[in-house]
């Protein structure tokens, strides 16, 4: 049985749907993670930064979204979420893992979260414009290396898929980020991931 500390609209969105589709046992805590609001006790414990997700497995307290992704795509091989050691897609599958991880996330985290990046409100505004900049690029990055392709690595649907769409669900047209229709390759795997059942479920639908 697994628990996951968890927050609408956060990175845990991944680690849940991560679960579903291993057909894990698993109950959720949920927090508040607003900036300098109240977090569940036991979350500040087990990860001190306050953010979700963090997976308790047994003994165990894992926290990265992206690494908890790979451990439980690991743990449960025979749902085929990530490609085994050994196999030519899994280098691809950890950079792209990775780089979604600390480069993708983080130009949000400049969105989302000016006031940890600058010193004061004075700089808001051109740190905000540069980093909607930015997902632009990194956006533009990923959506050309997915031309013609299905999934996002190797030729089936896996973790790092899951990852993408979670992260087309962060764009805010509102915050002057991107929209999803500059990148018509990340959009069409983001849309196949979003009909997947597990995912319909995690939404009530
Ligand atoms: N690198 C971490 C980042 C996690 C993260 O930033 N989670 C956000 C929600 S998406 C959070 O808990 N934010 C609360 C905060 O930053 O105070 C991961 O990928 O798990």
């Amino acid at each position: 049985m697994y628990r996951l500390f968890y927050a609408e609209r956060s990175a845990a969105y991944s680690t849940r749907i991560i679960l579903e589709e291993i057909g894990a046992a698993y109950d959720t805590v949920e927090t508040g993670i607003a900036p300098g609001g109240p977090r569940h006790p036991e979350l500040m414990r087990l990860n001190p930064n306050g953010w979700v997700p963090v997976l308790i497995d047994g003994d165990v307290a894992l926290n990265e979204a992206s690494a908890i992704s790979i451990y439980l795509a690991d743990k449960h091989p025979e749902c085929g979420l990530a490609p085994a050691a050994g196999d030519p897609a899994r280098g691809p599958f950890l950079s792209w893992m990775v780089y979604l991880s600390n480069t993708l996330q983080i130009a949000y985290q400049l969105t989302y979260y000016p006031y940890r990046y600058c010193d004061g409100e004075d700089h808001y505004e051109s740190l905000r414009r540069r980093s909607c900049e930015r997902l632009r690029e990194i956006w533009g990055l990923i959506d050309a290396a997915l031309e013609g392709r299905t999934w996002f690595v190797g030729e089936r649907f896996g973790a790092a898929d899951i990852h993408l769409h979670m992260l087309t669900t962060w764009l805010s047209p509102e915050r002057g980020h991107p929209t999803m229709d500059e990148f018509p390759n990340a959009r069409r795997i983001a849309s196949a991931v979003a009909e997947r059942p597990t995912v319909r479920m995690v939404h009530g639908l």
